[in-house]
Parts: C-alpha cells; structure tokens; sequence
C-alpha cells in the first residue's frame, strides 16, 4: 500500500512555497520522496525557504520567479528540464487576495488577482504539460478555496479567480486525461498562513478578531486548518494512489462546506 503512495523518483514543482501552505505542501511531497523546485517573487524569500527546506532536511531547489510573467515561467521551467528533467507534479499554490469592497475596487486591482490566481496557474500548467506528454504522465494540482464554491463580502476578485481555477481544473482533465496527466484541485478551508493573519488579529481589549469566532462557529471541526493538514490530501492527489481521479476539487476544510451554520 505505501508503494501507491510514493513519489520516489519524482519532481515536483511548487510555486510560491517558501513559507504557508506552499511549504507545508512541499515538504510532505518531499517526505514522501519527491525532489522539489520552489519559485518566489524575490530572492530574499526564495533564501529563506532554503533555509526552511535545508532546517527541515530537504534538499530543495529555489528559483525567483513571477507566475504572472510567461517569460520568466518558460525560461524557469526550460531550466529544471535542462538540469533535472521533466517535471512530474505540479503544485499551482502561488496565490493573492484582495479584500476590498466590489464598488471600491478599481479594474486594475480585480485584474492583478485574476493574475496571480487564474491567469498564473494556466501559464505554469501550459509550460509544464509538453515534458508531461513526452514522459507519458502527469499531476497537476491547482489550489482552489471555499471561494471556489462561496461568495462573501470583499472577495470578488479572488472568488472569481478560483471559481475559474476549478473550471480549469476540469477542462486540464478533460483535456489532456488521454494523456494519462490528472489534474485535480485542493479546496482548502480557513488555514492559518500570513494570508488570513488579518482575519485572526487579537483586539485592543484582547478578545478575538470577528471573523476569527465567526470561522471557529462555521467549522464543524471548530478550528482553522493548519497547513500540515493539506499534506496527506497533496500526496494522495500526486501519487499512483489518484490515478484515476481526475477533474476532481477535493475541500479540505473541517467541514464548512456540509454545514449550514450552527443554529441560533
Ligand atoms: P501566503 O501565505 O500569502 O503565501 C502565498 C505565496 O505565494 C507566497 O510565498 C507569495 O510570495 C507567493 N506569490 C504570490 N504572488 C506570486 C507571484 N506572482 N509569483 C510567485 N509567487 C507568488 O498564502 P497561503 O495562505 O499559504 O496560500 C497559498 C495558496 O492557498 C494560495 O493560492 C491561496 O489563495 C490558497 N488558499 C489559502 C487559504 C488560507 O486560508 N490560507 C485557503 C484556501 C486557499 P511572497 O512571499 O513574495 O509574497
Ligand atoms: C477570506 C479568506 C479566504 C481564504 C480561503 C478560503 O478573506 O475569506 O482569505 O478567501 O483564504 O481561500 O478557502
């Protein structure tokens, strides 16, 4: 049974996975035996992750590179083909949110999420399936939200962002499945990352962010997520035991996603 989810001999491109989610998800593809190339937008954080990687026994390979730029993806992924090989699993984790009001936001702001979160994930996913076809198989896992699913206030952007990277999802499936390349999503619920650190923030009189109570209360598990608990659904979604799952969103989010809201 372990041998279904080993991914010994295996290369693993995640993108903006020096720190969070991104991180935690890599260091689980390495742990079960995948080499792993990292990007970031600056060096200064790709020199950290290493250090992160290098602290946690990973011997990982970083790259500064902007996901939104086709230029830098090509010539990033051209090189861990020259210098490694074909990449076998791709993790599109690199992502922004804006919390802004809809009328208060300008176009240029909606599109810069669309970007990072949407435009991104298909540029990096282009690049990569050519070696994919060539090496006769493929994973690719596009890390969608609840916002794949839900709206709420101030998330137009991001929640149409990763309402598309679902679609995407389903239609890299529908298109390059013959190809033996499965790509499925990771809906993760509200994780604790420098991401939602504003929705957690302690108060002036020390009690606990709104948001932060009104998650705990939507959440039949009764808490935020931490990245570690994406790590079993990333292996399972790169490894030989996923094989046939394709096109497929899998929530990872204590339950919100089933619960109406704890009754009044
Ligand atoms: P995070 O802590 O903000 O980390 C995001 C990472 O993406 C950072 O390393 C960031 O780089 C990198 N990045 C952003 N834009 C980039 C670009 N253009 N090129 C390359 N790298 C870029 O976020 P997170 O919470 O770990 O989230 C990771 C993914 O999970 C995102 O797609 C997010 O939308 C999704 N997600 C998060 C949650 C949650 O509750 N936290 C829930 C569902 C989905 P810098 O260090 O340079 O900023
Ligand atoms: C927000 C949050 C979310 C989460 C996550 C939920 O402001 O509502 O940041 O969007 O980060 O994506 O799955």
């Amino acid at each position: 049974m372990q041998n279904q989810f080993s991914l010994n001999g295996k290369i693993a491109l995640v993108t903006g996975a020096s720190y969070g989610i991104g991180f935690a998800i890599a260091s689980a593809l390495a742990k079960a035996g995948a080499t792993i190339v990292f990007n970031d937008l600056k060096q200064e954080f790709v020199d950290k992750g290493l250090a992160s990687y290098k602290e946690a026994g990973i011997d990982a390979k970083g790259y500064v590179c902007d996901v939104t730029s086709e230029e830098q993806v090509n010539v990033m992924v051209a090189l861990i083909e020259k210098e490694m090989g074909a990449i076998d699993i791709l993790v599109n984790n690199a992502g922004i949110i804006k919390r802004i009001p809809m009328v208060e936001m300008s176009a240029a702001e909606f599109r810069q999420v669309i970007d990072v979160d949407l435009n991104a994930p298909f540029i990096v996913a282009k690049a990569v399936i050519p070696g994919m076809i060539k090496k006769g198989h493929g994973k690719i896992i596009n890390i969608c939200s609840m916002m794949s699913e839900l709206g709420r206030e101030t998330v137009s952007a991001y929640a149409a962002a990763k309402g598309g990277l679902k679609m995407l999802t389903r239609n890299i499936a529908s298109e390059y499945g013959e190809y033996n390349i499965q790509c499925n999503g990771i809906g993760p619920g509200y994780i604790a990352t420098p991401q939602t650190a504003p929705l957690r923030e302690i108060q002036a009189d020390g009690s606990r962010h709104p948001f932060d109570s009104f998650i705990i209360a939507k959440t039949p598990a009764a808490r935020w997520g931490t990245p570690e608990d994406l790590e079993g659904p990333a292996v399972f979604l790169a490894s030989h035991a996923s094989d046939f799952v394709n096109g497929h969103v899998l929530y990872v989010d204590g339950g919100i996603l089933a619960y109406i809201g704890k009754q009044p």
